[in-house]
């Protein structure tokens, strides 16, 4: 039953060639989504999860980024803000897009596809460009430090995280003359807030005004981004071995940034984000922070650490994944990415646990079973009571569940 639902909500958010987050709230294509719904597609139709990630790819830029998102050119200008107009960005193909990225999960989810159904034409075809989407981010993002900033909350894929709230305090607010499009579907305590809003519409049209090229007054580096960079390094290493290339300047890359992580970001407890124009740490109790788990060359001791931390402070054995540990006092069930239970993230740490911790990752994977089979396919919910909130038929909550029961 809940696999048939799973299916239908992907197939009714198919747009021909890939598949919407959501019909209202997000009728685009989003990046890091795409790569969560190939992942689910690899189990019904590998065929769609190809296309999914090709599609995406298609719209990747001349300098290797991979925009957060591709729009479609048949939906209207206001259905989404901020839509196509405000970002004033195209593809060479030609596709209207925005300037920004998000985490890199993609060379994943093209390995775990043809995991499914074995495609070296599509790994040789995809390689290049997931190669790229790499080079950009090594080019454009790298600190001395040897990690990967992100420029905008948006790129954290946690938008409203209460880790950005420190760093936010620098960028200006007072930006007026948008309309919020999310609450026609979605209730305001649900969403961020209006001055969350002021300042990411001042920190994107800054970097719009500068080509995309200047990042402005918000550069951190963010655990669950440089992990996800990590994880796509040795990926890589896997799928160049399978096309007849040379794994190990990848294997060496994925080495050297979780060393910078485990340097650079880890507390003893949890992995933190870093504000790289201060040099500080930011600490917050964001789940991002369990997600470097999925780095295969994370010491034991820090993976032990941070399962403990998973299970004193996350309830990792007795809830769904709540995004920022209970406990702590920005703590709230219903608002975003500060506190519900996403399926992505939950999926994140149940694959860093799968190997590590085989009873500690079935118990999350009967948990994001139990919140859809409550709550339905929401977009999250609230980790204790399994109440949905954001909208509903949200693809990558139907599609990594498809993943957790294959
Ligand atoms: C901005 C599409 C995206 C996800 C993000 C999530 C939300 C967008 C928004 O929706 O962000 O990119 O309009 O709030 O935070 O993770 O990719 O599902």
């Amino acid at each position: 039953m809940i696999l048939r639902d799973a299916v239908r909500v992907l197939v009714n958010n198919w747009d021909g060639s890939y598949t919407v987050p959501s019909r209202r709230l997000y009728p685009h294509q989003w990046s890091w989504d795409s790569a969560f719904i190939a992942i689910g597609h690899a189990r019904w139709s590998p065929r769609r999860a190809r296309s999914e990630l090709l599609s995406l790819f298609g719209a990747q830029w001349r300098d290797g980024r991979v925009p957060h998102i591709v729009f479609n050119p048949r939906v209207a200008e206001g259905a989404y803000f901020p839509g196509p107009e405000f970002w004033a960005a195209r593809a060479p193909s030609g596709s209207a897009t925005s300037g920004i990225v998000q985490p890199p999960v993609h060379a994943l989810a093209a390995w775990k596809t043809h995991l499914v159904e074995p495609d070296p034409a599509f790994l040789r075809r995809i390689y290049p460009r997931l190669v790229a989407q790499q080079d950009f981010l090594r080019a454009a993002r790298r600190s001395p430090e040897g990690l990967i900033s992100i420029v905008h909350p948006w790129e954290s894929g946690m938008d409203n995280s209460p880790a950005w709230d420190l760093p936010l305090q620098a960028v200006e607010t007072g930006v007026a003359g948008f309309i919020r499009r999310d609450l026609d579907t979605v209730s305001a305590d649900e969403r961020p807030t209006d001055r969350d809003y002021e300042r990411y519409v001042g920190l994107a049209r800054a970097y719009r005004d500068s080509g995309y090229q200047v990042p402005g007054a918000f550069q951190i580096e963010d655990p669950l981004f440089n992990t996800a960079y990590g994880v796509a390094e040795s990926t890589l290493a896997k799928i160049a071995d399978v096309c007849g290339l040379d794994p190990e300047p990848h294997e060496r890359e994925a080495a050297a940034i979780t060393q910078a992580m485990v340097e650079h970001l880890f507390d003893g407890a949890l992995f933190q984000a870093r504000d790289v124009r201060t040099g500080g740490l930011i600490r917050s109790s964001s789940a991002a922070g369990l997600t470097p788990l999925m780095l295969p060359e994370l010491p034991a001791g820090v993976a032990d650490a941070l399962i403990t931390t998973a299970v004193d402070r996350f309830a990792v054995k007795d809830a769904v994944l709540p995004s920022y540990a209970p406990d702590a006092p920005e703590f709230d069930a219903a608002r975003y990415w500060r506190g519900p239970s996403w399926t992505n993230l939950t999926w994140l740490v149940w694959q860093g646990l799968k190997e590590r911790r085989p009873d500690l990752a079935a118990t999350l994977a009967d948990a994001m079973i139990g919140a859809v089979s409550q709550a339905g396919f929401r977009e999250y919910f609230d980790p204790f009571a399994l109440r949905g909130h954001g909208c509903r038929d949200f693809s990558w909550s139907a599609a990594l569940i498809l993943d957790v029961v294959a």
